[in-house]
């Protein structure tokens, strides 16, 4: 078979595994090969090896693109599970205020925080909203990211939340980072609403959710179940419809209060439930027994001055701990999952190995997409990106420094 791209003399990191998501103390045991090589030909992986000969089927040419990685470490093209990529405006003035010990929900209740961006959102364009969406995959992809789930909820109307959808839809064809599309009307209660909480989700459920599935729109449908927002029963009630339409199901649970989002997600055979700051040791066990994969997002916990989510638990539980930025602008304005992996290992206490698994493989998985990305084997799509250092172990160490030298999507070099 004809090689289209050699990458050789990496320290060339899998994340291969018998089984996904990798669960638990598996996540331990991070497939490194020195001296390694990846071979691709056209959009896949065709072999991977150690040392300097390929076997015999491989054939390399002179139309052969080789890249010679001299000792840096090879990484599969990490992964975003949770961003809310797409949103008009920004809230820096309630990011000083919470500085000065002002607080999210408290912001949210008297009228900022998410309602802000709704209001910037309603006003922005499509054009626009696409154009601040190819902005912010710039930076992501600069820093290694190849696939990012993105969410509406800043409309919380049927136009504004097509909207979003559709400046997702834009991107997707336009751009090489693939997007993941969310629908998250159920993020805040709007205004044209208040008072009447079970019209909104009438709402969502009579109007909303099946036109997003008649324009497929949207693969996974996710709430934001919380205190003040969208109680576990209200949320049960959209997941049920959402799900009845074929979509596949994620959520906000237990991030600022202990509301049994967790549990609820095993009940309904969720895809992921992420934030899980306030898990309780019940949530965590109902996590145990179901497919969710708990995506953990310790840059808002930083950004908010939050305690974290209790992740050694989850791992000691077993679970398959995924992570994500969470990019939104209000209670996380990063976009950097390489801080992501660094807080991961500082404040939850997650060693290098996890946090590989976390970022490419166990991501992966929670979009549905682990048969295809998240790992470096023969088979799977060449999503590759080449770090300036000797050693994994210099990643998360080098904190908020962007060590991407080189990104592949698909097989093609992407950057520089
Ligand atoms: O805009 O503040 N938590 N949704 C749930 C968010 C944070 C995003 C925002
Ligand atoms: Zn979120």
């Amino acid at each position: 078979m004809h090689i289209d791209l050699l990458i050789k003399n990496g320290q060339v990191i899998t994340a291969a595994q018998a089984e996904y998501p990798v669960r638990g103390k598996k996540m331990q045991d991070l497939e490194v090969i020195e001296q390694g090589w990846v071979a691709c030909a056209g959009k896949q992986i065709v072999g991977v090896g150690a040392g300097e000969v390929l076997p015999p089927d491989l054939e390399i040419t002179e139309s052969t693109q080789v890249i010679d990685a001299a000792g840096q470490v090879v990484t599969p093209g990490l992964v975003d599970p949770h961003t809310h990529l797409i949103f008009g405006g920004t809230r820096e003035d309630e990011f000083y205020l919470r500085a000065q010990g002002a607080d999210y929900m408290e912001i949210m209740e008297a009228g900022g925080g998410i309602a802000s961006s709704v209001r910037a959102t309603r006003a922005a364009s499509l054009a626009e909203l696409a154009a601040s969406g190819r902005k912010r995959l710039k930076w992501m992809l600069s820093m290694g990211v190849t696939t990012v789930e993105c969410k509406s909820g800043y409309g919380l109307d049927l136009e504004t939340e097509l909207k979003q959808l559709e400046a997702v839809r834009i991107l997707r064809q336009e751009q090489p980072v693939e997007l993941v599309s969310t629908f998250l009307g159920a993020h805040a209660w709007p205004a044209e609403y208040q008072g009447d909480q079970e019209g909104y989700v009438d709402f969502l459920l009579n109007t909303v959710l099946p036109r997003v599935k008649e324009a497929d729109l949207a693969e996974y449908v996710d709430v934001f179940t919380e205190k003040g927002v969208f109680s576990v029963e209200q949320s049960r009630r959209i997941f049920q419809k959402a799900k009845e339409l074929g979509f596949k199901l994620r959520i906000h649970a237990d991030e600022m209060n202990t509301l049994g989002g967790a549990e609820l997600a095993a009940e309904m055979g969720m895809a992921s439930a992420d934030h899980l700051l306030m898990v309780s040791d019940q949530g965590i066990e109902a996590l145990g027994e179901s497919d969710a994969v708990p995506i953990l997002l310790p840059a808002t916990a930083f950004v908010l001055r939050k305690p974290y989510a209790p992740a050694r638990k989850m791992l000691d539980a077993g679970l398959p701990v995924a992570l994500a930025t969470d990019f939104n602008p209000g209670s996380c304005p990063t976009a950097n999952l390489g801080l992501v992996m660094s807080l991961a290992c500082l404040y939850m206490a997650m060693t290098p190995e996890e946090v590989f698994h976390a970022v490419t493989i166990n991501a992966a998985h929670s979009l549905g997409r682990s048969d295809r990305l998240g790992s470096i084997e023969t088979g799977k799509q060449a999503d590759l990106v080449i770090f300036d250092v000797d050693t994994y172990k210099k990643i998360p160490y080098f904190v908020g420094v962007n060590l991407v030298e080189t990104v592949i999507k698909a097989g093609q070099v992407i950057q520089p």
